[in-house]
């Protein structure tokens, strides 16, 4: 054999011995589970696998979406340079191209229409340094009010109850840990086993303790499952619900009086008001019998330490805001706050729900939870920024209201950072109608998402291989993400674009960052002194302890694990308990003669929000690869649906077709269907525009439908 020959063969080999590791987290859910990608060239060919990496949250493990999400990301659909419509067709156009055509449209925009024609709408699957950055972005290149973010349709709810009620919105106020060793647990809407699959374990362990855990869902799902008792709640019915079990709590005189005395306002008026409610109409307004409400309040009363989470199902209404603080009341009632294994969670959706709701891209808010209505909060933050206090904009709108405005033609361009509103967004005829009328919108995505398609501009980023930075796990955990696999074709940062604009519209000299760890040492420093202290926190330290739960006031500070132990976080230290109406001010669709089924909406354990990714990615969208609706086999007969076949579900808004799934788990006065398609499968077509007064949260939750069989043709 000539040395040629050898050296050829040896090459080979080595070429398919080459692997390489990528360290980073999932870019899903709040769990934010480590992992690694692994990179094997084997000849010419590259295979891939996903291993968990061990963590203090979770522990090492992985759900499915986590082991397939590489898929997405080395997807070939992955837009990897800037496109511009020209005549209706994406084309490619160069980074210099795409930033000069901003530069042109943004500024003649805001010439014409004003600042405030300009809007920014953001997302809390972002790093903090990019969720910082946008906020900054809006206010100070821009110089806009209108900013806000897809955590809107999210968090809002369950961050307004908390600020509320304890001075502070952390979304769990207690370390993951603890969960194991509390005696009663209640989860009130919550699917955990199919959206943060990875905690579950924590529960199966404190269940293997001797947990008591209540589940109030109008669904069985796969959480309910583990519960020792199931309240089977009507939609939008759990303000009523949590009425009745602090009746019972009350009645049964299960109120811990010291806690209360010392650490509480706000009692005897929650007392009067649940004393003269009637528990029989709580029952009827819930759909939840006496026995069961009765039964679950006097455990969770009489039990020695107790928790309750909640997400979205109590959240997404209305009064989601009022709801959450009516569960905030029964803690604070048997005294179940600031002690071990006592507190709430409130359990975060997106990878980056917590960290992303914190630093400044939210409507009425500055950094580190400053508020930008507070002059000593402008001050500080303007500070930092090097800005005067009077040239920062006051607050704008939520998400959906920015829609409207984009509607009625006072916003007429916009920048959307990761986010496919026309799916995502409740009422979505007018997002859809709202968008077509833009002057400019850029969309800066990983794909051509359904919002995208609608886009001037289309900017390219870099997924979660690629873009290292910090996320904010569901504890309150501050997590370094490692991501150091270089960016494919010309795919930049987020933050990147983001101070590439900047410097385009002559504001380069706010924005001269250089890496994301540049941006969280700005960061530190615009939180410290807030709520959400993140100024003791280093990226050194964040690789030396495995992560860091805020508030964190210096370098030496470990960090907080239990929050509200001394005091809350009010000036006065003391948590605020109010009476909560068992019904909605903003009345909610309930079923009647012409729309007779309640219509709520979710997810899968599969797909991911409004499916862009997870459809994306073949060993997913395999498991479910069209959109759904659940129903109770008597509710089919009735309306006469077969199971598994194509069904129309229609409200006052608009109507989707999609395939029936009979199942005796569900109420039988409710239909499910998850929102993770888009098209003629968009369940928010269906969804009214109707917010919660408090919070601006939408009610994805509870509506009215009807249905009926869609009768396919039969050609001859
Ligand atoms: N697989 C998967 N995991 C995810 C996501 C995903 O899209 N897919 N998304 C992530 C994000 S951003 C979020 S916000 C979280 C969401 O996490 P969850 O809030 O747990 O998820 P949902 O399915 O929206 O709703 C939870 C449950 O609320 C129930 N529900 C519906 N209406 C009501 C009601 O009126 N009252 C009560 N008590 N319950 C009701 C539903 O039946 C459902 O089982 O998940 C995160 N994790
Ligand atoms: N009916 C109904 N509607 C709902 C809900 C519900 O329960 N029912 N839930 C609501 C909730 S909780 C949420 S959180 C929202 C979510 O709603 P959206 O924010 O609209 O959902 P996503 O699918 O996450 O959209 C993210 C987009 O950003 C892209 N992307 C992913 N990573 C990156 C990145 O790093 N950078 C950039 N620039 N782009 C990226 C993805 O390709 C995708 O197009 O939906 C809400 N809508
Ligand atoms: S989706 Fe959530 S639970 Fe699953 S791997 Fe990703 S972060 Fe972990
Ligand atoms: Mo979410």
């Amino acid at each position: 054999m000539t040395e040629l020959l050898l050296k050829y063969f040896r090459s080979r080999q080595q070429e398919a011995e080459t692997e390489r590791v990528y360290d980073t987290q999932c870019p899903y859910c709040s769990m934010q589970c480590k992992m690694q990608l692994i990179e094997q060239s084997i000849v010419s060919r590259k295979q891939y696998k996903t291993i968990g990496k061990d963590n203090p949250t979770s522990e090492g493990r992985l759900c499915i979406k986590g082991m397939n999400a590489h898929q997405h990301a080395l997807h070939s659909d992955r837009v990897t340079y800037p496109l511009l419509k020209v005549n209706g067709e994406f084309v490619r156009i160069s980074w210099e191209q795409a930033l000069e055509k901003i530069r042109e449209n943004f500024t003649s925009i805001q010439a014409e229409d004003g600042n405030d024609a300009l809007a920014v709408y953001g997302s809390a699957s972002i790093t903090n340094e990019e969720a910082y950055l946008l906020g900054k972005f809006a206010r100070v290149a821009l110089q806009t009010k209108y900013i806000d973010y897809n955590g809107r349709l999210c968090m809002s709810a369950a961050a307004s109850a908390a600020s509320q009620t304890f001075g502070m919105d952390r979304g769990f106020t207690n370390s993951m840990s603890e969960i194991s060793n509390v005696r009663c647990i209640i989860l009130a809407g919550t699917n955990i086993a199919e959206c943060q699959p990875t905690m579950m374990p924590y529960f199966e362990r404190a269940k293997e303790n001797g947990a008591y855990i209540i589940a109030i869902d109008p669904r069985e799902t796969a959480t309910t499952k583990m519960a020792d008792l199931h309240l089977k709640v009507k939609p939008g019915a759990d303000a009523a619900l949590a009425n009745g079990l602090l009746k019972v709590i009350i009645e049964e005189g299960l109120v811990d009086e010291a806690f209360v005395r010392e650490r509480v306002k706000g009692f005897d008026e929650v007392a009067e008001h649940v004393a003269a409610l009637d528990m029989d109409e709580i029952a009827e307004l819930t759909g939840v019998p006496v026995e069961q409400i009765r039964k679950a309040g006097g455990i969770f009363g009489r039990e020695e330490t107790g928790m309750i989470f909640t997400a979205r199902g109590v959240e997404q209404q209305t009064d989601g805001s009022a709801a959450v603080r009516n569960f905030l009341n029964i803690l604070l009632a048997t005294g179940k706050m600031g002690k071990p294994y006592c507190g709430y969670g409130a359990v975060t959706g997106q990878s980056n729900g917590q960290g992303a709701r914190e630093h400044g891209q939210k409507a009425d808010q500055l950094p580190g939870y400053r508020l930008i209505e507070n002059e000593e909060h402008r001050a500080y933050i303007a500070d930092v920024w090097g800005v005067r206090a009077e040239d920062l904009p006051r607050k704008g709108v939520s998400a959906y209201e920015m829609m409207e405005k984009v509607h009625s033609g006072e916003i007429t361009g916009m920048l959307l950072m990761c986010s496919n509103p026309i799916v995502s967004n409740p009422n979505a005829h007018l997002v859809q109608e709202a968008l077509q009328k833009l002057k400019f919108f850029v969309a800066v995505d990983l794909f051509i998402s359904e919002t995208a398609r609608l886009a001037d501009l289309i900017l390219p980023a870099s997924s979660y291989l690629e873009d290292e930075g910090t996320m904010t796990n569901v504890e309150g955990r501050v997590t370094l993400r490692e991501a150091s696999k270089p960016c494919p074709g010309e795919t930049r940062h987020d933050w990147q674009i983001l101070c590439d604009i900047a410097k385009v519209l002559g504001k380069g000299e706010y924005f001269s960052f250089s890496s994301a760890e540049e941006i969280f040492n700005e960061l530190r420093i615009a939180s410290r002194g807030g709520l959400a202290d993140y100024s003791g926190i280093t990226y050194d330290r964040l690789r030396k302890e495995n992560g860091i739960l805020w508030p964190c006031p210096d370098p030496e500070h470990p960090g907080t694990k239990r929050l509200f132990e001394e005091s809350f976080a009010h000036p006065d230290g003391k948590a605020v308990m109010v009476a909560v109406s068992n019904n909605s001010v903003v009345p909610k669709e309930k079923p009647d003669g012409e729309f007779p089924l309640y219509l709520t909406t979710g997810r899968v354990m599969s797909h991911y929000l409004t499916g862009v990714q997870t459809r994306k990615s073949s060993s997913l969208a395999a498991r479910n690869f069209e959109s759904f609706m659940e129903i109770h086999p008597a509710t089919a007969m009735k309306y006469n649906i077969q199971d598994q076949s194509l069904v129309k579900v229609e409200s006052r808004r608009g109507s989707i077709v999609v395939r029936s799934q009979w199942s005796d788990k569900i109420r039988q006065d409710t239909v499910f269907v998850p929102f993770h398609w888009a098209d003629s499968q968009n369940v928010n077509f269906l969804i009214p525009k109707d917010l919660d007064p408090t919070c601006r949260m939408p009610g994805f939750k509870a509506s009215a439908v009807k249905i009926s069989p869609v009768v396919e043709a039969i050609s001859h």
